[in-house]
C-alpha cells in the first residue's frame, strides 16, 4: 500500500466483542427446589458448582481480556527507507513509476526487502508488505548506482513496537559507516542486487493521520527553474487535511535549490507544517528542515545530492495562504569553501552564506599569518544547529574546539601561533543559516592596538569604555569605572547615565535602576495616576486610586467613573481594565470593546529604517508607500481601513517645487514589498482627498498626522490589511518592544531601501525623552534605542509604530515625526502620539 494512495493507518484491529458474548446463566425455579427436598440438595450442589465454572469461566475472560488480548492487537506501524543499490546502472525510466523498468526493479527491490526482513526474527515475524516509492542516482560514494526509496508495513501487537522499531535501527549503518548486524554480508549468496545502504526510519505520525483525505504526489525536474505553489496559492488557502508531496530532481552531479518567496502557515507546526528533505522519500534522518507559521530566517535550501521532497501538510482547522518557492539546479562543485588563507586579514563564511548551508558540507581552512603574529578570529553571524555539549551535529571547530548554537555573536577565538584551523562540518539532516568571520594577525604583545581589549578578546574604540554601554557585549568595558557626576553606580558596580533611572528597563543588568521608582512604600500599590493605595486595596472592587489602576488588570473588570485611565464603551460605560480593546475578552457590556477588530492581524495568522533588516512579503500588510509624482517613494503611511490612510502633515505639506498638499500629487502603493518591483498583490490608488491636522505647527511638529482617503476601496487580503488604532486611553508603557518599517534611508544622510525594513525598537519614558530632546509635547511619543545605531530616518515619515498587544494584534502606536538625526546615541525618534488623535481620526473619517 503507498501510503499516498492509502487511507487510515494505524488501525486497531478489534478482534472480538467481549460485551456481546458475554452469557449469564438462567436462574434456577425456586418453587421446585421447595417442593422436592430430597432432590433440594443436588440442586444447590450443583447451583454452586455451576456458579463457580460460571465465576472461574469469567474470570479466565477478564484475564484474557486484559491480558492476553491486549498483546494480541496489532497496529500497522510504517517505516520509511532508503536502499543503496551498486553495480546496476541508473536508466531514466526509474524516474518514471509507470514504467517497465521502474516495476521490474521494484519487485527486486521488494524481494530484497522481503529476503533483508526475514534475517530478523523480529522483523520476519511482522512484515506485511513494501512499496517502492521512487528510484534515484546513486552519488557514486558507497558504490551506490542507485538509491530505491521504499515504505515497509508492519503489523505489531503494541508491547512488541519497540523492539520493532530496534531492529529496524539495526539495519543501519554504524557511526563507522558499517553496516548494521543485519548487514550486506548476510544477504549473502541470494542477493538479487548488490545492496549497499540500507536506511529506514519510522514516518512521521503527522503524515500518518487518519483525517488526510488528499494524498498527492508530484514529480517535478528542476534542470529548468520553476516555481511550486501550495494548492490554492495565492488566490485562496490551502485546503485542510492534505499530504501533498513535491519529488524534485536535478541532473547528476548538481543540487536542488529551492527558495521560498512567500511562506505563512498556521503558527502550530502539530498542525499544518512544511517538510523538507534530503532524499525523495519522508526519512526523518534526512530531513532538512521544518517550518509553519511565518518564518523570518533564511528559506533558501540545498540538497547534498541531486534529488530533495518538499511536503505539505494540514489538518482541518485554520487554513492560510500557504507557500510560493522556486526551485533550480546548481552544479554540486559551486560553493566550494575551505583552502589555504594568507596575509594579515580576511574574512570566510559557511557555504552559500547567507543561505542556508547544504547537508554533509565539509569545509576547512588553513590560515597562515606572517611568522611572529598570532591568529584571531571573529565570528560576526553565528547560526549552526542547535547549541548542545559536544556539538554532535553542526558545528565550527577551531583550534580543536567545536562551537555550535546561535549565541557566539562578536565572539573571539585567538591562537597562540601564527596558524589556525577551522572546520565546519554539517551532518546529514537540519541546516542553518551557517556564519560568517574575520580572521586577523596581531602582535602578542598588543593585540589591540590603540584599542581597549574586551575580555572576550573583542577590540574596541578606547572612547567606548566606562560610558555606560555594554560595548564588549560582556560588560568588561564598563567595570572597575569610576562613575562620573551624570552617572549612577548601580549594585554590580557598572555605572549607567543617571536618566535610565526608573524608565522600565533594566538597565544595571541587577534592575538596580529600576528600584524604589516611585515614593509608594513596599506595601502599597502605585497608580498609574502617581498615587499610593495600601496593596490590600487592589482588585477590592473599588476604585481607590481615583483612575482605576488599582482595579485594571483584575480577574473582572469594573464599571468606574470615566477617566484618562479608564475604557469608555459605546454605551457611555467606563471599564477599569487596561487595554481591553480587541484582546479577545468582550469586557464592556454591549461589547464595543470587541467591535470593529478586523485589524492588526496578519490576517491569516492565528495570530527609512537605521539598523535594520528586511522584512518578509506580507509582514506588514498596515504598511503603505506614498509616491509623489516624478519623485517616487517619499513617505510612509499606515492603512486605517479599505478607504483611509494615516501619515504625517509634514509629508504633506507644499515646499518650493512641490505641491505635496494637493491629493492629485500622490499616488498610494499597497501591499509593496520591493520598490520597483509591483507584484500581483500590490493595489496602487490614487488619493482623493487629504485631511491634514488643523493645528500641525511646521516649526515645531505638534499635530503631525494627515488623513487621505483613497479614490477607490482597496481588497483587503493577507498583504493589505487595516492596523488597530488604540482607544484614547490605551496604554503603551516605556519599554513596551515597538516596531518600525518603511522604505526610508538605511543611515543618516544615506540613500532610501529598496527592500521594506523593520527594526525593533522600544517605548522610551516620556520625562526621559523630554531630557535627552527638545521640544518633545504629550501628544508626541518617544521610541529608539538608546544606544544608537536603530532608528526611523527620511523617508520612514508618516508610516506607522506598530506594537503588539496581549492577544496578538497590533496597534498603532505612533506616526514617524521627526528626530535629531538619524540612529544616534540618545537621541531616540519622535512620533505623533496616535492616542491624542482618536476621535480627530473617527470625526474627520469616520475610522
Ligand atoms: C525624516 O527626515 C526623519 N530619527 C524621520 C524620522 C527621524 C529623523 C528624520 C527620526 O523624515
Amino acid at each position: 500500500m503507498d501510503l499516498l494512495d492509502s487511507g487510515q493507518k494505524f488501525p486497531l484491529k478489534h478482534d472480538v466483542d467481549f460485551d456481546a458474548n458475554m452469557q449469564f446463566l438462567p436462574a434456577t425455579d425456586s418453587k421446585r427446589l421447595e417442593k422436592k427436598p430430597g432432590r433440594r440438595k443436588l440442586c444447590i450442589g450443583l447451583g454452586l458448582l455451576a456458579a463457580a465454572a460460571a465465576l472461574a469461566l469469567l474470570t479466565g475472560l477478564l484475564v484474557w481480556h486484559f491480558h492476553l488480548r491486549s498483546s494480541d492487537v496489532r497496529t500497522t506501524r510504517v517505516y520509511i527507507g532508503s536502499m543503496g543499490i551498486g553495480s546496476h546502472p541508473f536508466v531514466a525510466e526509474y524516474e518514471d513509476s509507470s514504467s517497465r523498468g521502474f516495476a521490474d526493479l521494484a519487485r527486486q527491490v521488494n524481494q530484497q526487502l522481503k529476503l533483508l526482513y526475514s534475517k530478523n526474527s523480529v522483523l520476519g515475524k511482522y512484515y506485511k508488505s513494501s512499496t517502492v516509492q521512487a528510484f534515484s542516482e546513486g552519488d557514486g560514494s558507497d558504490g551506490d548506482d542507485v538509491v530505491a526509496y521504499y515504505q515497509s508495513e508492519f503489523e505489531v501487537p503494541e508491547p512488541q513496537q519497540s523492539a520493532l522499531d530496534q531492529a529496524i535501527q539495526s539495519l543501519e549503518p554504524a557511526d563507522d559507516g558499517h553496516q548494521g548486524r543485519q548487514g550486506r554480508l548476510l544477504l549473502r549468496p541470494q542477493n538479487t542486487l548488490n545492496v549497499n545502504n540500507v536506511m529506514s526510519g519510522a514516518l512521521d505520525p503527522r503524515m500518518s493521520r487518519s483525517s488526510i483525505s488528499d494524498k498527492n504526489s508530484t514529480n517535478v525536474h528542476v534542470r529548468k527553474a520553476g516555481v511550486i505553489d501550495s494548492p490554492g496559492f495565492p488566490d485562496a488557502s490551502y485546503p485542510s487535511n492534505i499530504y501533498q508531496q513535491w519529488r524534485l530532481r536535478a541532473d547528476p552531479q548538481h543540487r536542488v535549490q529551492l527558495d521560498f518567496h512567500t511562506l505563512i502557515l498556521e503558527d502550530d507546526c502539530r498542525e499544518d507544517f512544511v517538510k523538507i528533505y534530503d532524499s525523495l522519500a519522508p526519512i526523518e534522518s534526512r530531513a532538512l528542515t521544518e517550518q509553519c507559521g511565518y518564518p523570518h530566517d533564511s528559506l533558501t535550501y540545498l540538497s547534498s545530492g541531486n534529488v530533495m521532497l518538499l511536503t505539505l501538510i494540514t489538518n482541518e482547522e485554520k487554513n492560510f495562504p500557504g507557500f510560493r518557492a522556486m526551485y533550480s539546479q546548481i552544479p554540486l562543485d559551486d560553493g566550494g569553501c575551505g583552502g589555504k588563507l594568507t596575509g594579515d586579514k580576511g574574512s570566510i563564511s559557511s557555504p552559500f552564506f547567507p543561505n542556508n548551508y547544504p547537508p554533509r558540507a565539509s569545509c576547512v581552512w588553513n590560515i597562515e599569518a606572517p611568522k611572529g603574529k598570532f591568529v584571531k578570529i571573529q565570528f560576526n553571524k553565528f547560526s549552526v544547529g542547535n547549541h548542545s555539549k559536544d556539538c554532535p551535529n553542526d558545528y565550527v571547530e577551531v583550534n580543536n574546539e567545536r562551537l555550535c548554537g546561535r549565541n557566539l555573536k562578536n565572539s573571539v577565538v585567538t591562537s597562540k601561533s601564527n596558524k589556525m584551523t577551522i572546520k565546519f562540518t554539517s551532518d546529514a539532516s537540519y541546516v542553518d543559516q551557517g556564519f560568517t568571520a574575520e580572521y586577523e594577525a596581531f602582535v602578542p604583545t598588543d593585540p589591540c592596538p590603540g584599542r581597549f581589549r574586551c575580555s572576550s578578546n573583542l577590540c574596541i574604540n578606547a572612547t567606548l569604555k566606562c560610558d555606560g554601554w555594554n560595548d564588549c557585549g560582556d560588560h568588561s568595558d564598563e567595570v572597575n569605572c569610576k562613575c562620573e557626576e551624570s552617572q549612577m553606580k548601580c549594585k554590580n558596580g557598572l555605572c549607567k547615565p543617571k536618566f535610565w533611572r526608573c524608565d522600565g528597563f533594566d538597565d544595571c543588568g541587577d534592575k538596580t535602576d529600576e528600584e524604589n521608582c516611585v515614593k509608594c512604600t513596599d506595601q502599597e500599590f502605585s497608580c498609574r495616576n502617581g498615587r499610593c493605595v495600601s496593596d490590600s486595596l487592589r482588585c477590592n472592587g473599588e476604585d481607590d486610586c481615583g483612575d482605576g489602576s488599582d482595579e485594571s488588570a483584575c480577574a473582572k473588570s469594573l464599571l468606574l467613573q470615566c477617566s484618562n485611565f479608564t475604557f469608555r464603551c459605546k454605551n457611555e460605560h467606563c471599564i477599569s481594565k487596561l487595554n481591553p480593546e480587541c484582546d479577545g475578552v468582550e469586557d464592556c457590556k454591549d461589547g464595543s470593546d470587541e467591535a470593529d477588530c478586523e485589524c492588526g492581524m496578519r490576517p491569516f495568522r492565528s495570530s527609512r529604517i537605521v539598523g535594520g533588516q528586511v522584512s518578509q512579503q506580507g509582514e506588514w500588510p498596515w504598511q503603505v508607500s506614498l509616491h509623489a509624482r516624478g519623485l517616487g517613494h517619499v513617505c510612509g503611511a499606515s492603512v486605517l481601513s479599505d478607504r483611509w490612510l494615516l501619515t504625517a502633515a509634514h509629508c504633506v505639506q507644499d515646499t518650493q517645487s512641490n505641491k505635496f498638499s494637493q491629493a492629485d500629487q500622490w499616488e498610494a502603493l499597497l501591499g509593496l514589498h520591493v520598490q520597483g518591483h509591483t507584484n500581483e498583490w500590490t493595489v496602487r490608488r490614487n488619493i482623493k482627498r487629504i485631511i491634514t491636522h488643523q493645528g500641525y505647527n511646521h516649526f515645531t511638529y505638534a499635530n503631525d498626522i494627515a488623513l487621505m482617503e483613497l479614490d477607490a476601496s482597496v481588497p483587503l487580503n493577507q498583504n493589505i490589511w487595516p492596523i488597530c488604532l488604540p482607544s484614547p486611553t490605551y496604554d503603551f508603557p516605556a519599554g513596551r518592544e515597538a516596531w518600525i518599517t518603511g522604505w526610508g534611508a538605511t543611515r543618516e544622510g544615506g540613500s532610501k531601501a529598496a527592500v521594506l525594513q523593520k527594526a525593533p525598537v522600544r517605548i522610551v519614558n516620556d520625562t526621559v525623552c523630554k531630557s535627552l530632546m527638545d521640544d518633545v509635547t504629550d501628544r508626541m511619543l518617544c521610541a529608539g534605542v538608546l544606544k544608537g545605531g536603530v532608528d526611523a530616518c527620511q523617508g520612514d515619515s508618516g508610516g506607522p509604530l506598530s506594537v503588539t498587544g496581549p492577544s496578538g494584534r497590533v496597534f498603532l502606536a505612533g506616526v514617524v515625526s521627526w528626530g535629531e538625526g538619524c540612529g544616534r546615541r540618545n537621541k531616540p525618534g519622535v512620533y505623533t502620539r496616535v492616542t491624542k488623535f482618536r476621535s480627530w481620526i473617527t470625526q474627520n473619517s469616520g475610522v
